[in-house]
């Protein structure tokens, strides 16, 4: 007669899977019903001083003379995420280069923008040998891939934002990087705009294979100012205000694959209404006064500081002055959300309180 088996127990059951380098789903189940109700925000609001971020950047150009083939970049590590970035997938820092420098020239497949804070248009990034002069509030693109130095034969400091997908990348494990070849500096093109100019105007050769991303762009200050200006009376976004995002105008698509730039202005007086989506957010004050509520913290900003809105956290922005406009320069993950179908948006006193999946429109489901 064949014994009465005695049923193991789970516990030892799970002690042997793990022997054999498996699990069963009842032990990480957890981790879904934590999700009920959706994500926690990943990292924490935090805002950063200009004051701060201006004289540390100083000490740098003493305690770090050269950058080589490094970059004199003081980078925003988010509080809640250690040794990650300033969000869950991107990493920005304010970059100086002194009078006279140049910052070697490197790709990577990182993608990087850069937001000018200090530039006299004398000095210049160049991005696969386009030259790109630097003056204030430019934005100059390094898609990923390409390749980019700085230059700065001015004899004044010269001082941009600097934004990347980098824990994007680093998460995903395809980080590639390479020095450029046998040289400090790239092989530069004559002038400005002589590789864009024939690349991206409203004609183009017919002989080189059509290409639409990885252009070097630069959106020029005095091009973007006025067409916020224009805008400046309509009522924008009830959550964001009169709100443009850099378009890249080969695709009509965002700023870069990974990472999408916008430039907003909040009137005087202007308090958005509060809402929350699956993106995260840095920012950079270009001008004015306000505080940016996120989840329970009140951050205060004033002229040139940065700070950052982590994804699925509540938040709106006031604009403290009743007679000065305020801008905001911000960049964001959005086209990776969209990307994949995850972008989400909530607004405030919804009835989606709980993050259920919105009911799609008839014409959504059947495509
Ligand atoms: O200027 O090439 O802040 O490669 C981080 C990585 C700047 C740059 C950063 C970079 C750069
Ligand atoms: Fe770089």
């Amino acid at each position: 007669m064949a014994k009465p088996k005695t049923r193991k127990s789970l516990q030892v059951f799970d002690e042997e899977l793990r022997q054999f380098h498996m699990q069963g789903q009842w032990g990480v189940e957890e981790l879904l019903v934590r999700s009920i109700g959706g994500p926690r925000p990943k990292g924490k609001p935090f805002l950063w001083k200009w004051e701060t971020v201006y004289s540390k950047l100083l000490e740098a150009c003493e305690v770090l003379p050269e950058s080589f083939t490094a970059r004199r970049s003081l980078l925003f590590a988010n509080p809640g995420l250690p040794g990650h970035g300033s969000t869950h997938t991107l990493l920005m820092g304010i970059q100086m280069i002194k009078p006279g420098e140049v910052a070697w020239a490197h790709r990577h497949t990182m993608a990087a923008i850069r937001f000018v804070i200090q530039g006299d248009g004398k000095a210049y990034t160049a991005v696969d040998g386009e030259i790109c002069p630097m003056e204030n509030n430019d934005l100059i693109l390094t898609p990923q891939w390409t390749w980019h130095d700085h230059h700065n034969p001015t004899d004044k400091g010269t001082l941009w934002l600097d934004a990347l997908d980098v824990p994007l990348i680093i998460g995903l494990n395809v980080p590639f990087y390479e020095p450029y070849p046998g040289n400090q500096v790239q092989v530069l093109r004559e002038k400005p705009g002589d590789y864009l100019q024939r690349r991206t105007a409203a004609a183009r050769p017919t002989w080189e294979a059509a290409k639409k991303e990885s252009f070097p762009l630069c959106y020029r200050w005095k091009d973007i100012e006025p067409q916020l200006r224009a805008l400046a009376e309509r009522p924008g976004s009830p959550y964001d205000g009169v709100s443009l995002e850099y378009v890249n105008p080969m695709t009509g698509g965002p700023t870069l694959p990974t990472l999408s730039c916008w430039i907003q202005l909040l009137k005087p007086g202007e308090r958005t209404r509060r809402h929350r989506h699956t993106s995260s957010a840095m920012y950079f004050v270009v001008r004015g006064q306000g505080a940016t509520t996120v989840e329970e913290t009140s951050l205060e900003w004033g002229e040139r500081d940065s700070f950052v809105i982590p994804n699925w956290a509540w938040h709106e922005h006031k604009n403290r002055s009743k007679i000065e406009e305020a801008i905001l320069f911000s960049i964001n993950d959005i086209p990776v959300m969209n990307a994949f179908g995850l972008y989400r948006e909530e607004p405030e006193n919804s009835l989606h309180t709980t993050n259920a999946p919105q009911v799609p429109a008839p014409s959504q489901v059947n495509g």
